[in-house]
C-alpha cells in the first residue's frame, strides 16, 4: 500500500465544518507579559507557517501517521524523534484533577459596574458607573470527579475571576449561601465522607451513602446545608438559571479606611429554575454534560447568561438584629433582614478557545483579594485562604501558574519572585532584591502607599489561644427550620422525598435514625413525613448544643417557586414531529417561542427529518431516542393521525409523553395526537397544563402559558 493512501487527504479533513469563533475580541485573555491568548492560540501560530505541522521544537513534519521502521514490517527505530516526542507528551497530558470541584465549565465574560461605590470601598473597578472589567468564571459540581455527571444532586461553584486594574480579585462562591462546617479544619473529613468510600471506590458524585449520612448525623452545624442540598437547589436546570452567593462575610473598606461587613450575592438575569429528581437521574443518562452543553450553546447562540451582582451591606443595626454570628458560614442573613442592593452585572459572551488551557488551568483563589476589599474572621475563609494556594502547586505542578494566561492580571505584574519550574517571566535588569540602592531601570519594583493594607482590626481584648468554637456559633437548628417554612408545599415535597431517598440508600440502620433524632430539632412534621417515607418509627430528638428559635419569620427569597421568572426566556421546547404535520402550525411556534427569547429543538423519528403537509422538508435536531423529553422545559406534539399511531408502538415515543406528564411540563398537541394521548391513558388526565395546538394563534397562547416553567397543579404525577 502506497504511503499516501495511508492517510486521510487534506479533502477529508476539511469536510468538518468549521465551527465560527466567537471569541474574536483581540485584547480579550492575553497575559500581559507573554502576550499570549488564554487558550493559547497565538503560541502554536508563533511555530511558523500557519499550516505546516512542526514538532515542538518547530521542525516541520512530513508524515505524522505513521513511526519510523526498518522495512515495512521491520521494528520501530528508537531514533524517531518525532514519533517519541509525539507519545511522550501524550504520556504526560493529565494533571491531576481538583481535589473537590473537578467536574467544571469555564466561560469568558465581562463585569459592569453600576454605581461609584467609593463610599464603601476603594476597590478601583467599584469606582466609575458603567466601566468594564475583564471576568472568567467556572461552574462547578464538588463530590463528583471530572467525567461524572452534570445532573448529581449537589452544590454549584461559582468562581469568579475579576482581572481588575489594581490585581486579580476572586470571588470563589458557590450556588448555596450557607456551607457544612464551621471550621475549616473539618474540611478534609467531609469531603472524605462525601467521596467515593475508600474501601470500594463507589458511589461517584452522591451523596446517598453510609459515610456521607453518618457524618451528617454526627455533625449538627450541617443541618441548615442538608435542607438546602436536599431542596431543588442541588438539582439546577441550568447553571445560567441559579444564584451564586459568596458565602463568608467580608469587609469593603473605603479610602479612610472605614470597614463596612457586606455579603455578596449573584442573581440570574433569567430567573431560578431547577429540575425535578426523577428527570435529574434521567438527564444524567441522556445527557451527562447537559449543563456544560447548555453554556456553550447558549453563549454560542448570542443568548448571554447574565447575572446582577449585589450586596447585602450589614450595617451595626442589622448586626444587632440578627441572632447569630455573622462569621458563622452555616448562617445566611435573610434578604428580608438586609436588602440586596445591585451593584453591577456579570455577562458571559466568550466560550473558551481551549477546554484545557482556561477551565482546567484556571486557579482561584480567596486569597486574591484587592485595596478594598477584604477578609472577615470567618474561620472557614480563613482556612480557605491558605487551601487554595497549597492546591495550585501541587495540581499546577510549580509556583509560577500566574504565568499561565488565563491566571496571569491583566494589570502589570512587577515583583522580585523569580524562577522555579516554567517560569516565563523573570525580574529583568540588575536588582532582584528590596531594599537596593541602584537606580533608574536597574532598580526594579518598589513599594506603594496605595497598595493593599490589611484592615487594623482590634483582636478582642481578652483572646487567648484556644482550640474552640465561638458560643455565638451553637445554633444548629433554626435556620434550617427557616429555610423549611419559607418553602411552597412542592418544593416541601421535593425536600422529604430527596431526603428518604438519600436515607434510603443508607444500609445501616443507627445512622439514619441519628439523623432523624436530629431532623427534629428542624421541624417535626417534615421528620413524620421522612420517617413515614423509610417506614420507620421516629426516635426521641436529640439534644440541641442551644435550644433553637422556633418562631424565624418565612423568608420568601429563599424559595426558587416564589421568585420565578414570569418568562420563558431562554427555555427550550422539545417538539415532537412525524411526516405530515402542519407546517403552519409548526412556524407559528417556532416564531412564538423565538419571540419570547426561548427555542424549539426537532425531535424526529430520522435525524433526517420529516416532510409536512406541504411537502417541505423540517430538519430534526435529534433522533427520538437521541432527544428525550427530559431534555426540554416543555413539549410539543406536532404529528399526523398515521404519525401519532406509528409512534404509539415506540416505547421512546411513549416514554417521552409519559415523562413529561410526570415531570409536570406543560404540553401543546395537535388534534392528530390524540390517538399518542390516548393510547398512554392520557386523555383521561388532561388538565391545564395540556394545551390544544390545532391553529397557529395558539402557538402564543402555548409559550405564554410556559412562562409558569411547569404545571404544579398536575396532581400525584
Ligand atoms: Fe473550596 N476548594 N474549600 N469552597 N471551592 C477548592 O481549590 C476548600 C468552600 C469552591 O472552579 C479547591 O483550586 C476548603 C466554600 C469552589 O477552580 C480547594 C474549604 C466554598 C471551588 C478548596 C472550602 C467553596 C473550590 C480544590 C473549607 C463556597 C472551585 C481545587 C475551609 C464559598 C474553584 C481548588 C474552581 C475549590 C478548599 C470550602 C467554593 C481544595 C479547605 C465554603 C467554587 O483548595
Amino acid at each position: 500500500m502506497k504511503k499516501s493512501q495511508q492517510k486521510p487527504s487534506s479533502k477529508q479533513k476539511s469536510a468538518s465544518p468549521k465551527e465560527s469563533s466567537s471569541n474574536s475580541s483581540p485584547s480579550v485573555g492575553k497575559c500581559p507579559f507573554t502576550g499570549l491568548a488564554a487558550g493559547g492560540e497565538n503560541h502554536q501560530k508563533a511555530y511558523g507557517d500557519d499550516d505546516i505541522m512542526t514538532t515542538q521544537q518547530g521542525v516541520p513534519i512530513s508524515d505524522d501517521q505513521n513511526s519510523l521502521k526498518m522495512g515495512t514490517r521491520g521494528p520501530s527505530l528508537l531514533e524517531d524523534q518525532v514519533h517519541r516526542e509525539k507519545i511522550f507528551h501524550f504520556d504526560h497530558e493529565r494533571i491531576p484533577e481538583r481535589v473537590v470541584h473537578a467536574r467544571g465549565y469555564g466561560a469568558r465574560g465581562y463585569f459592569e459596574n453600576y454605581d461609584n461605590l467609593s463610599d464603601l470601598t476603594c476597590a478601583d473597578h467599584f469606582q466609575r458607573a458603567g466601566e468594564k472589567t475583564e471576568t472568567f468564571v467556572r461552574f462547578s459540581t464538588v463530590a463528583g470527579s471530572a467525567g461524572s455527571p452534570d445532573l448529581a444532586r449537589d452544590v454549584r461553584g461559582f468562581a469568579v475571576k475579576f482581572y481588575t486594574k489594581k490585581g486579580n480579585w476572586d470571588l470563589v462562591g458557590n450556588n448555596i449561601p450557607v456551607f457544612f462546617i464551621q471550621d475549616g479544619m473539618k474540611f478534609p473529613d467531609l469531603i472524605h465522607a462525601a467521596k467515593p468510600e475508600p474501601d470500594r471506590g463507589f458511589p461517584q458524585a452522591q451523596t446517598a451513602h453510609d459515610n456521607f449520612w453518618d457524618f451528617m448525623s454526627l455533625m449538627p452545624e450541617a443541618t441548615h446545608m442538608i435542607m438546602w442540598i436536599m431542596s431543588d437547589r442541588a438539582i439546577p436546570r441550568s447553571l445560567r438559571f441559579m444564584e451564586g452567593f459568596g458565602v463568608h462575610t467580608f469587609r469593603l473598606v473605603n479610602a479612610k479606611g472605614k470597614s463596612t461587613f457586606v455579603k455578596f450575592h449573584w442573581k440570574p438575569k433569567q430567573g431560578m429554575q431547577s429540575v425535578v429528581w426523577n428527570e435529574a437521574v434521567k438527564i444524567n443518562g441522556a445527557d451527562p454534560d447537559f449543563h456544560r452543553r447548555d453554556m456553550w450553546n447558549s453563549i454560542k447562540n448570542g443568548d448571554f447568561p447574565e447575572w446582577e451582582l449585589g450586596i447585602q451591606i450589614l450595617t451595626q443595626k442589622v448586626v444587632d438584629k440578627f441572632p447569630f454570628d455573622i462569621l458563622d458560614a452555616t448562617k445566611l442573613i435573610p434578604e428580608e433582614l438586609a436588602p440586596v442592593r445591585p451593584i453591577g452585572r456579570l455577562v458571559l459572551d466568550q466560550v473558551v478557545d481551549n477546554f484545557f488551557a482556561e477551565t482546567e488551568q484556571v486557579a482561584f483563589c480567596t486569597q486574591n483579594i484587592v485595596p478594598g476589599i477584604d477578609h472577615s474572621n470567618d474561620p472557614l475563609l480563613q482556612s480557605r485562604n491558605f487551601s487554595y494556594l497549597d492546591t495550585q502547586l501541587k495540581r499546577l505542578g510549580g509556583p509560577n501558574f500566574t504565568h499561565i494566561p488565563v491566571n496571569a492580571p491583566r494589570c502589570p505584574m512587577r515583583h522580585f519572585q523569580q524562577d522555579g519550574h516554567m517560569a516565563m517571566h523573570n525580574p529583568k535588569g540588575r536588582a532582584n532584591y528590596e531594599p537596593n540602592s541602584w537606580e533608574g531601570e536597574e532598580r526594579g519594583p518598589r513599594e506603594s502607599d496605595a497598595g493593599f493594607k490589611s484592615y487594623p482590626e482590634p483582636a478582642e481584648d481578652d483572646s487567648v489561644k484556644v482550640r474552640q468554637r465561638s458560643e455565638t456559633f451553637a445554633d444548629h437548628y433554626s435556620q434550617a427550620r427557616q429555610f423549611y417554612i419559607s418553602q411552597t408545599p412542592i418544593e416541601q415535597e421535593h425536600m422529604v422525598s430527596a431526603l428518604v431517598f438519600e436515607l434510603s440508600k443508607v444500609k445501616t440502620e443507627g445512622i439514619r435514625t441519628r439523623l432523624m433524632a436530629n431532623l427534629l430539632n428542624v421541624d417535626r412534621g417534615l421528620a413524620e413525613k421522612v420517617a413515614n417515607g423509610l417506614g420507620m418509627d421516629l426516635p426521641e430528638a436529640s439534644e440541641p448544643a442551644r435550644q433553637p428559635i422556633t418562631d424565624l419569620p418565612e423568608s420568601p427569597a429563599l424559595s426558587i417557586l416564589q421568585n420565578g421568572p414570569g418568562s420563558f426566556s431562554g427555555r427550550k421546547v422539545g417538539v415532537l414531529v412525524t411526516d405530515g404535520l402542519r407546517h403552519k402550525v409548526f412556524k407559528a411556534l417556532k416564531s412564538a417561542a423565538e419571540k419570547e427569547g426561548a427555542t424549539i429543538e426537532v425531535v424526529a423519528p430520522k435525524v433526517g427529518g420529516v416532510i409536512a403537509d406541504d411537502g417541505e422538508r423540517i430538519v430534526g435536531d435529534e433522533k427520538l431516542d437521541g432527544g428525550p423529553s427530559v431534555l426540554y422545559d416543555a413539549v410539543a406534539i406536532l404529528v399526523s393521525e398515521e404519525g401519532a399511531t406509528e409512534l404509539a408502538k415506540q416505547p421512546a415515543a411513549r416514554d417521552f409523553l409519559a415523562d413529561a406528564f410526570a415531570h409536570y411540563k406543560f404540553i401543546a398537541y395537535s388534534r392528530e395526537a390524540e390517538t399518542l394521548l390516548k393510547d398512554l391513558q392520557l386523555d383521561k388526565k388532561m388538565d391545564d397544563g395540556f394545551i390544544p395546538l390545532m391553529k397557529t394563534k395558539d402557538a402564543s397562547i402555548f409559550i405564554e402559558t410556559c412562562r409558569k416553567l411547569r404545571f404544579w397543579d398536575r396532581p400525584g404525577a
